[in-house]
């Protein structure tokens, strides 16, 4: 170590957390510690290496410093983020280029020099008169191909506490991985805080993203979007790389589909934000390895992927006893969990939208004092608990959790869903032709109808590639490339499918229940062993009626009708040709370096629809194509 270097640390450092950090065989990882120390500024530094004991204390400084409140069950807690705090923040987000550097329209950038001054200008002293962590994860199962050693520095109880129940324990990952490896670093302050323990200064909330040093900055926030290093910040790190070695990080889920005879199938699955993720990583009768955030290597001509994370930063809303069975018990076990921004009763009840029973009369949610009818100062009434209100907790406190979890090979992939949030267009489930054709018209022109999620209007309809866009830190044209490169010289790729929860008829209604999504599942497994036939359309491979009709029986124990199929998967001419106008649109004007590729599948799909037009019309009945 540098004597410099040394002195800082010795002073900074308790002999504890001095002797645990010299451990670590790794010379940049000691000036990174000194150099942000040093900026920063805390009264102390508390160095967790994820023993038993530093997880108890990091626990205990969140309630001690009000940062969580204790709620009735035992081992849960209520965290709440500013009322303007309740979402990523995209504007002010930004991946830091040098001059010159230019990665497209649709990514958030600054100028490096000047956004590395202005981030150190509000981090200088920040944590003057508080306590400061220093804690090491993994990025992917330890011992691994996949793993990526992390260090997050933070002031924050409560993104420790998160990051403790979310993230593997890296300590050992780094000892293991020795001098030159790469680690990622995240170095987050709260800020100053309100009296209810919020940030503050939201005026001066920054995410910047430095790919050159490989480090975050996150400042006066908490929102876990954009303060919990390895969630969203480190997946723009990942991608950087990933697209330089030939692998790839996606807004994924994981999970195990059960098909017949005990065979367990493997998926990813790209959804943005609100749009069903979770539910779906949570399927009843499947198991779970991920919901956020995979990372996908290929081996021996077959897709390996493994879940990033261990646990679960998940949406509370609309989560019923019904339809949620497994998480709904989860979050009334005792054991660890974390609530934010959900309505909290006297008694410590939580309460949030689309609960079991009465809403409460009043209590205290993300606005502070909260009653039934209560307005913002537009007007507008509040809602119980925010729409973007989370859980976190362990994925080993769920029923459902894969043995796979933690395998550092990671699991073959047999099939890739993408799915968003789209009204009129899309069937609720389809197979593409094939990789390219998958990749093209499932994922890369992929559009959602905007969510609580991110900070800003609701219900728009925006273009979201692979339902990665927020976190790319390449430009666009040539994530899509490698995404098609990454299908090349596989043995028997995996099958791309697109889904779709949110249909609605011309009234406006929902065509499918929430839990219809198990029966598609159930189909895309078949269809990955080759087990089931299907229809063709313009636009993919859709189930037969029949299929259906006997896995519903079975699946749900419903009487599937044809009419629901037919008015289900009615193919959509002219709502398909108007998607392929506005992306095509995009892709002219907005991306730099669109693979030819993707205009010829794009006009090869366009022309199918035409024929199809011309032959059957504007809205075709799947029965149509059957007796072709
Ligand atoms: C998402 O919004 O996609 C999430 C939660 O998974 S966040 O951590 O805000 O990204
Ligand atoms: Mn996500």
């Amino acid at each position: 170590m540098e004597r410099a270097t040394e002195e800082i640390l010795k002073q900074r450092l308790s002999s504890q957390g001095l002797e645990r950090v010299k451990n670590i065989p790794n010379p940049r990882l000691h000036d990174f510690l000194a150099r942000f120390l040093e900026l920063l500024n805390p009264d102390r530094v508390y160095v967790s290496i994820g023993t038993p004991e530093d997880l108890e204390y990091i626990r205990n400084k969140a309630l001690e410093n009000g940062e969580e409140r204790k709620l009735a069950i035992p081992g849960h807690t209520i965290h709440f983020d500013n009322y303007g705090d309740q979402g990523r923040d995209k504007k002010n987000t930004g991946i830091l280029v040098p001059k010159g550097v230019d990665l497209g329209p649709s990514i958030e950038t600054k100028d490096r020099d000047s956004a590395l001054l202005d981030i150190q200008k509000i981090m200088k002293g920040i944590m003057v008169g508080k306590g400061a962590y220093v804690c090491f994860y993994c990025l992917g199962p330890t011992n691994s191909a996949f793993s990526i050693p992390c260090v997050q520095i933070t002031d924050s109880s409560y993104v420790a506490h998160s990051e403790n129940i979310l993230y593997r324990q890296g300590y050992n990952e780094f000892l293991r991985q020795g001098p030159d490896t790469r680690f990622f670093k995240f170095v987050h302050s709260q800020g100053e805080l309100d009296e209810r323990k919020t940030s503050k200064n939201l005026d001066k909330r920054r995410i910047y993203i430095d790919l050159e040093e490989d480090i975050v900055y996150s400042v006066n926030t908490q929102y876990g979007g954009n303060t919990i290093g390895l969630k969203k910040l480190a997946m723009r790190l990942a991608i950087y790389h990933a697209s330089q070695e030939g692998w790839l990080t996606e807004h994924m889920l994981v999970m195990g589909v059960h098909g017949p005879e005990n065979r367990v199938t493997y998926f990813t699955g790209a959804f943005p934000s609100l749009c069903g993720k979770t539910s779906t990583a949570m399927l009843e009768g499947e198991t779970i390895l991920g919901d956020d955030i995979a990372y996908l290597r290929k081996k021996n001509g077959l897709v390996y992927a493994v879940n990033v994370e261990q646990g679960m930063f998940g949406i509370i809303q609309g989560i019923n006893s019904k339809d949620d069975p497994i998480q709904w018990k989860a979050l009334h076990s005792p054991g660890e969990v974390i609530f934010s921004n959900v309505l909290v009763t006297e008694e410590g009840k939580v309460h949030w939208i689309g609960k079991d029973g009465e809403v409460p009369p009043r209590g205290e949610n993300h606005s502070g004092e909260w009653w039934i009818g209560k307005t913002d100062t537009n007007g507008k009434e509040i809602p119980c608990s925010h729409p973007n209100a989370r859980f976190t907790l362990s994925l080993s406190s769920l029923d459902n959790v894969d043995p796979r979890l933690h395998d550092p090979e990671g699991v073959v992939i047999g099939g890739i869903v993408y799915g968003g949030r789209d009204s009129d267009t899309s069937c609720p489930v389809e197979e593409s032709f094939d990789w390219e054709h998958g990749i093209i018209t499932k994922g890369a022109i992929l559009e959602s109808e905007t969510t609580a999620a991110t900070l800003g209007q609701v219900g728009v309809r925006e273009w979201n590639p692979m339902s990665n866009l927020d976190f790319l830190s390449i430009p666009v044209g040539r994530y899509i490339q490698i995404n098609l490169d990454f299908g090349k010289g596989l043995k028997n790729p995996p099958r791309i499918f697109a889904v779709n929860y949110f249909l609605k008829n011309r009234n406006g209604q929902y065509l499918n229940e929430k839990n219809d999504k198990k029966v598609w599942y159930k189909w895309m497994e078949l269809r990955v062993h080759g087990e089931v036939d299907a229809i063709e359309t313009p636009t993919g491979r859709i189930p037969k009626y029949e299929d259906l009709k006997v896995l519903f029986k079975r699946i749900l124990n419903k009487d599937y009708s044809r009419e629901e199929y037919n008015e289900q998967f009615m193919v959509r001419i002219p709502e398909h040709l108007s998607k392929i106008e506005r992306v095509k649109t995009i892709f002219e004007s907005k991306v730099k370096d669109t693979p030819p590729a993707l205009f010829e599948a794009l006009e090869a799909q366009r022309k199918r629809l035409l024929e199809y037009r011309e032959k059957y019309g504007d809205y075709i009945s799947p029965d149509q194509l059957i007796s072709r």
